[in-house]
């Protein structure tokens, strides 16, 4: 049977899952509704895609390797890697938003590796999608991005990838997606089939088994591979390793198949091989060329994970040691390529990742396994480049209405943003700055609240650039508990004037946990436990009613994105509070006059 690999590719939220999910629903390949890629339980509640997987769909007698790919801008390296394995991809844009920074991204990859992109115009459904001028823009993008003659001959597909329907053009009229599976039949070359070479195989995709350890999933670009028999493993630095297949199985949809052997051309997923890395080469002869390595971008923010030490540690946690959490991350390793690790210290250990939201899933992950862990502010990594102090930038791309943009361009100005471009598009504007990340980190949920949700912002990392100079930030202050205890409304009722406050009543506290911001720069130390003072005059009704503002819970990504140079984030299985380092306010004014 022939095999066609194809990647689906896409800025964030602009269908990728949802279409792949219709391509397995109509091949037969999922039976009930319901069945997603998004498969995960963190990617069903946040509607994301964290990770990229494949699926295997059957059409026309031809097996169409799918592998759906994340659009989040952290989650940009798990693309990368994907491309090397398939043959095409699929470039997904929504009608209406147009290209975005992670479509320019995707796409340049992938003409960089020469592939011909099948691009998809989504969401056609959608009362403001504009077909025509996304068409353009997306035609402009190629150009822009050094397309050759072949890559900017792209066909255009229509689709509402919702409703399972794609179309050629827009006047046809289709009630399913033959016509974009037919595309694929059409455009993508079949994959290499020669089983007789010599093997070799390629992981871009790793998990992780109890029993079986290491899995690597990967592509094989040519000969065969079977159960049982021993490889030679080539190492990325070009050490060799011999391991004997112990699992092999084949896709088909999500599912996987155990099989005897497997040929070139299709995607796998092969146990056996304890060390295995993204991009290294199975094969048979030492004398073979491996394949070319594929490289993994570098980390761009740090932060510490610890041991939980808050007067509420090991209340709610089922792992709270070190040595527990050494493990938990030691794992992590084994299956996240972006995420390095600093054991070498015992007090902390320094994380590096590829973002906040990459940060985020790993501490949400791991509070739901049941651990208890306390991590310190996020930085972003400067690092010296030739003899030049360089930190990572990024392209953001700001969507916002016309009134806000000049407010917007004062405030990305005071980062350090540099505007190199500004689109008008009726009432809406979208400007594209460059960006240092030390500028922008913890900016997204002010972004949301200036320009009162209706500005759209996304960023992606473009690399390490010389260092951009002081940047000054508005700083809000902590409103810092005195005291241990339950909150009550009656003070909290006060409270609420002075700031945003990240508790409610009957909360427990204790001294030197944070419980709201005060919009002045300053800490403030407050009471949230004090009652009513009893008096022997009766008030009126109107009086005892507290009005409380909903306050702001704070979840991980917000605490992560608020805390300031002197506080913790505690996240244990059902809490995440944010405390000062020094929970006594002495011991926090000594160590301020000590900076001074
Ligand atoms: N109107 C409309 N909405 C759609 C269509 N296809 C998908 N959506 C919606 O768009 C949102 C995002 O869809 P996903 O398929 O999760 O997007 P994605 O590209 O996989 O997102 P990430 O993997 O997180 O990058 C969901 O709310 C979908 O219901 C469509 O054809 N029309
Ligand atoms: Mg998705």
């Amino acid at each position: 049977m022939e095999i066609r690999n194809i990647a689906i590719i896409a800025h964030v939220d602009h269908g990728k899952t949802t279409l792949t999910d219709a391509i397995m629903r109509q091949t037969g390949m999922v039976s009930e509704e319901g069945v997603s890629m998004d498969s995960n339980s963190l990617e069903k509640e946040r509607g994301i895609t964290i990770y990229s997987k494949n699926t295997s769909v059957f059409y026309r007698d031809t097996k169409i390797n799918i592998v759906d790919t994340p659009g989040h801008a952290d989650f940009g390296s798990e693309v990368e890697r994907v491309l090397r394995s398939i043959d095409s991809v699929i470039l997904v844009v929504d009608a209406q938003e147009g290209p975005m920074p992670q479509t320019r991204f995707v796409l340049k990859k992938s003409l960089e590796l020469g592939l011909r992109p099948i691009v998809v115009l989504n969401k056609i459904d959608k009362p403001a999608a504009n077909p025509d001028l996304v068409q353009e823009q997306v035609y402009e993008l190629f150009l822009d991005l050094g397309a050759n003659d072949a890559q900017l001959d792209f066909t255009t597909i229509y689709a509402i990838g919702r409703d399972g329907i794609a179309k050629e053009h827009l006047s046809d009229d289709s009630k399913n997606l033959e016509p974009l599976l037919d595309m694929i039949l059409l455009k993508v070359k079949p994959a290499n089939a020669d089983k007789d070479a010599q093997l070799r195989m390629q992981p871009f995709n790793l998990g992780y088994d109890n029993f079986l350890g290491r899995l690597a999933v990967g592509r094989i670009h040519e000969g065969t591979i079977k159960m049982g028999e021993t490889y030679i493993l080539k190492k990325i630095d070009g050490k060799i390793e011999k391991s004997r297949v112990t699992k092999l199985y084949s896709f088909k949809g999500m599912e996987r198949e155990e099989v005897a052997e497997a040929y070139a051309g299709d995607i796998v997923m092969v146990a056996g091989f304890p060390k295995i890395d993204i991009g290294e080469t199975i094969c048979e002869e030492e004398t073979q060329q491996a394949l070319p390595a594929i490289s993994i971008d570098e980390p761009t923010i740090s932060l510490r994970f610890m041991v939980n030490d808050s007067p509420f540690a090991g209340r709610e946690g089922k792992f709270v040691t070190n040595k527990q959490i050494k493990e938990r991350l030691e794992k992590e390793l084994e299956v996240n390529v972006g995420l390095k690790i600093d054991f070498s210290t015992t007090e902390y250990y320094t994380v590096f990742g590829r973002g906040e939201l990459h940060i985020a899933i790993l501490l949400e992950n791991m509070r739901r396994e049941g651990y208890e862990i306390q991590v310190s502010q996020p930085q972003v990594i400067v690092k010296d480049i030739d003899g030049v102090k360089s930190e990572p930038f990024e392209e953001a791309t700001i969507d916002v209405p016309s009134e806000l943009a000049g407010s917007v361009i004062e405030s990305m100005g005071k980062r350090k943003g540099v505007m190199i471009d500004m689109q008008t598009h009726g009432s809406q504007n979208r400007l594209i700055f460059e960006v240092p990340t030390r500028g922008i980190l913890g900016f997204r949920g002010q972004f949301v609240v200036d320009t009162k949700g209706e500005g759209i912002f996304s960023s992606r990392v473009i690399g390490f650039r010389p260092y951009a100079g002081e940047i000054k930030k508005r700083e809000v202050g902590s409103m810092v508990s005195m005291v241990s205890g339950k909150a009550l409304g009656f003070s909290l009722a006060n409270l609420q004037d002075r700031g945003t406050l990240y508790i409610g009543p009957a909360i427990e506290v204790y001294e030197g946990m944070v419980v709201g911001n005060t919009s002045k720069g300053l800490d403030m130390a407050v009471n949230p436990t004090k009652g009513k003072q009893l008096s022997n005059m009766r008030s009126s009704g109107a009086d005892e009613a507290l009005q409380l503002i909903p306050h702001h819970e704070i979840g991980i990504e917000v605490g992560l994105e608020i805390m300031t140079g002197d506080e913790y984030l505690e996240i244990t299985p059902h809490s995440v509070r944010l405390r000062k380092q020094k929970l006594k306010e002495a011991d926090r004014m000594k160590a301020n006059r000590g900076k001074k």
